[in-house]
C-alpha cells in the first residue's frame, strides 16, 4: 500500500502537514486531508498571514483566493477576492463538487457561499488594521499605485499562501492551497493561487506542485503546471522546482527586472518531494511521512 505523504509551504505548514497525516494514515483521500490541513492554518489566530487576520488591501480590505484539485479526475475548484467568508479552500471545493465551474470570483464567489450555507464574518484584526493605517501615515501612499514597479509590496515576513499536497494510502494525489494574497495588494489584484496551473496543479498521472510568493512571477511561467510537466516527462520533484526557479529568473532577465520571491513545492506518484526558492526568499516547508513532520530548507537559486 503506497505510504501516505504531504507537503505544505512555510513553517506554518507544520500545522497543515500535522492535521493532514493522520487523516491520510487513517485512509482519507488526499484532497480531504489537504483541505482539512490548509483549514486548520485558516483556522489559527497565530498564524497573522494566511486568510483572517492578514494584511487588507490597499482600500484597507481584506479578500481571500483559494483553490483545490483532484489528482484522480482533474476536477478543480477555485474563489478570488472573496470578502467575509473564513474557509476559502472549503468553498473552493464547492465550486468543484456543486457546480459545472472552475473558478467564481468577488461578489458572486460570497454570493454562492452564502447558498451553501458558509457564514459571514468579520476578518480584520486591530493589529492588521492598525498596520495600514501606519502605512497610510508613513506616506505609502497605499492608495494609488505609483507605477508599473509598484506593483505589490511584499513584506518578507508576511508570507501568505499555505498549499497541501499530499499522497493517499490509495496512490492518489490532491492539493490546495489558500492566501489573502500580497500585503496592499491593488484592490482587485489575483495572484496565482486560485488560478489552476499556475498556483496549483494535481495529475495523478504526473504529480503535484504548489507556489508560494510573488503571484505575478507564478503565472508568468504557468509554474504548477510546468513542474508537472516536468515530472511526467521524467524529472524528479526536485529538478522540476529548480527548472520552474530557472524559468522565473530567465523571465526577470528579459523583462531587465530582478526575480521576485518565489517557492515551489512538488510531490510525485512515488512519495518523492522536491522545492526550490528564488535567491532570498528563505523558504521552508513541511514535510510529513510515517508519522512524523520535519521543516525543511529549500534551495535557492
Ligand atoms: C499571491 N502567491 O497572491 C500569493 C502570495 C504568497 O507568500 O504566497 N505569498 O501572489
Amino acid at each position: 500500500m503506497p505510504e501516505p505523504v504531504v507537503i505544505a509551504t512555510w513553517p506554518f505548514g507544520r500545522l497543515a502537514a500535522e492535521t493532514a497525516l493522520p487523516m491520510l494514515s487513517g485512509g482519507s483521500p488526499a484532497l480531504d486531508a489537504v483541505i482539512a490541513g490548509a483549514q486548520a492554518v485558516e483556522d489559527d489566530p497565530n498564524v497573522r498571514s494566511v486568510g483572517f487576520g492578514s494584511l487588507p488591501d490597499r482600500l484597507g480590505r481584506l479578500t481571500l483566493d483559494a483553490a483545490v484539485m483532484d489528482g484522480t479526475t482533474l476536477r478543480c475548484g477555485a474563489v478570488a477576492a472573496v470578502e467575509h467568508i473564513r474557509h476559502a479552500a472549503a468553498l473552493a471545493r464547492r465550486v468543484m463538487d456543486q457546480t459545472k465551474h472552475v473558478l467564481l470570483v468577488g461578489e458572486g464567489a460570497k454570493w454562492f457561499a452564502i447558498r451553501q450555507g458558509f457564514p459571514l464574518e468579520m476578518p480584520y484584526t486591530v493589529e492588521a488594521i492598525s498596520e495600514w493605517v501606519g502605512k497610510q501615515k508613513d506616506g505609502g501612499p497605499v492608495d494609488v499605485p505609483t507605477g508599473p514597479d509598484d506593483i505589490y509590496l511584499v513584506d518578507e515576513n508576511n508570507h501568505d499562501t499555505v498549499t497541501v499536497l499530499g499522497r493517499d494510502s490509495g496512490g492518489h494525489l490532491g492539493g490546495a492551497c489558500t492566501t489573502s494574497g500580497l500585503a496592499f495588494k491593488l484592490p482587485g489584484r489575483v495572484g496565482d493561487s486560485p488560478v489552476i496551473g499556475a498556483g496549483l496543479y494535481v495529475d495523478d498521472e504526473a504529480g503535484a506542485a504548489g507556489a508560494t510568493g510573488v503571484g505575478e512571477e507564478v503565472i508568468r511561467i504557468g509554474g504548477s503546471l510546468f513542474i508537472v510537466e516536468q515530472m511526467r516527462n521524467g524529472a524528479t520533484p526536485q529538478a522540476a522546482c529548480e527548472a520552474a526557479c530557472r524559468r522565473v529568473n530567465s523571465a526577470a532577465k528579459r523583462r531587465g527586472a530582478a526575480p521576485g520571491h518565489v517557492a515551489f513545492i512538488a510531490l510525485n506518484l512515488t512519495g518523492e518531494v522536491g522545492s526550490a526558492c528564488t535567491v532570498g526568499t528563505n523558504f521552508r516547508y513541511a514535510v510529513g511521512r510515517g508519522g512524523e513532520v520535519e521543516l525543511r530548507t529549500a534551495v535557492e537559486l
